[in-house]
């Protein structure tokens, strides 16, 4: 019998088009990784069976973490934790009325027994997602992990020890 390979995947998913210019900021990252990943939008509000159906499917579909972004009142990325086991990484996104501040609450205030790994709201916490989603996955991928490795020694190295004025 010929073996296929599976493909880990991340899985970015988020409540609305209009999250994209945030999330699109874990694509940049992941593409720059070469990580295998998807992207959908599943509104827990306006879709709730695309929801269950997405979430019920996550392991079938190969994927190994989840970046969850929403914004206001943020239910998406809790909703899909209490579907799945696997590692749901929410993303709070910035808002026009309250900065973001609402997405945040809403996402980082879980119940006992429905962990949800929140990140800072906006562009750092979409990057940071997708690093984060990348540790996870070098945990059982050396070359992942050399990858990672690197990246952070880069950036430690890009830090120089002494600050510069703007005409130097
Ligand atoms: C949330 O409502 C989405 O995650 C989005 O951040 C917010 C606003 O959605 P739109 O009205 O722009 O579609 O469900």
């Amino acid at each position: 019998m010929v073996k296929t390979k599976v493909i880990s995947k991340i899985s970015i998913v988020m409540g609305s088009q209009s999250d994209w210019k945030t999330l699109v900021k874990c694509e940049e990252i992941l593409k720059q990784f070469k990580v295998h990943f998807e992207k959908k939008i599943v509104s827990a509000h306006r879709t709730p069976e695309r929801l269950y159906e997405y979430s019920k499917n996550l392991k079938k579909n190969n994927i190994k973490v989840i970046i969850a972004g929403a914004g206001g009142a943020a239910h998406l990325p809790g909703m899909i934790a209490s579907l799945t086991h696997l590692p749901v990484l929410g993303v709070p996104i910035e808002t026009m009325t309250l900065k973001g501040i609402d997405s945040l609450l809403s996402i980082v205030q879980m119940p006992y027994g429905i962990p949800l790994p929140t990140l800072a709201i906006g562009e750092n916490g979409a990057k940071n997602a997708a690093l984060s989603a990348i540790s996870i996955l070098s945990l059982d991928n050396k070359t992942l992990e050399k990858k990672l490795l690197l990246y952070r020694e880069k950036q430690t190295k890009s830090v120089s020890e002494k600050p510069k004025n703007d005409k130097d």
